[in-house]
């Protein structure tokens, strides 16, 4: 994929978004306000959208259940998130959601197979959710982690739900509120990952339906799984 580098550089983002079981890979650019993606079911063909601007970050999800991934944008300066909808001829729906110091947190939180609105405030600890299937209702009451804590969200159960875990690079912490508990209880891991580690959200690596803590060292070229299915061992792969 031939993208224009910008200042700051692209970010990736996961999705399938020709919903042919494949991983198609995207980027989105937000100097240039433009998201490319080469989609598998057309010979890697070029797909490019004129979308956001530099306070966006994407989101991954499928917002519309079409199992197909749908292009969106969070931008924490305009307090908003936005969808383009690709069951819908990839129209925009957006709503007000989170603001200054908000971080993208969308995931399944209701299990009804359509992503959920999400974020997470890391100086008070909130997260806050537009469940899909209460017309989305926003949803919050659940304090956990703080200033440094990113949200890495995932069905870490594996109960159809997404469940409130967050992470703080510094000391490799990580601590989840399961929501086959309720969101009454949490759990908390620490040493795993570490000042240079990025969090990946949601991966299940062994497949056996629960999502796996998982960081990534882009620049040392190393990454890191605590596989769910072997009691949390961690399995290391460099490239
Ligand atoms: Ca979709
Ligand atoms: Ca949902
Ligand atoms: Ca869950
Ligand atoms: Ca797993």
């Amino acid at each position: 994929m031939n993208v224009t580098p910008s200042a700051i550089g692209v970010l990736p983002i996961p999705g399938d978004f020709d919903g042919d079981g494949q991983a198609d890979p995207a980027v989105y650019d937000p100097i240039a306000g433009r998201w490319f993606m080469l989609l598998s079911s057309q010979s890697s063909a070029l797909q490019t959208l004129a979308i956001g601007d530099a306070t966006c970050v994407p989101v991954s999800g499928d917002f519309d259940a079409d199992q197909k991934s749908d292009p969106a944008l969070y931008s924490a300066a305009a307090g908003q998130m936005a969808v383009w909808l690709s069951d819908s001829g990839y129209a925009m729906a957006s709503t007000p959601l989170g603001g200054a110091g908000w971080l993208a947190a969308s995931a399944d939180y209701d299990g009804d197979g359509k992503t959920d609105p999400g974020v997470y405030h890391p100086a008070s600890g909130t997260w806050m959710v537009l469940l899909s299937a209460s017309a989305y209702a926003p949803a919050s009451g659940v304090t956990m982690g703080g200033a440094g804590f990113v949200p890495v969200p995932g069905d870490y159960d594996g109960d159809g739900k997404a469940d409130l875990m967050v992470y703080q690079p510094g000391a490799g912490f990580w601590q989840c509120t399961f929501s086959a508990q309720g969101y009454t209880t949490s759990q908390g891991a620490t040493g795993f990952g570490g000042p240079t580690m990025a969090a990946l959200a949601g991966g299940d690596y062994d497949n056996d339906g629960k999502a796996d803590p998982a960081v990534c060292d882009p620049a040392a070229r190393i990454f890191s799984v605590m596989l769910s299915g072997s009691n949390y061992s961690v399995s290391s792969m460099n490239w």
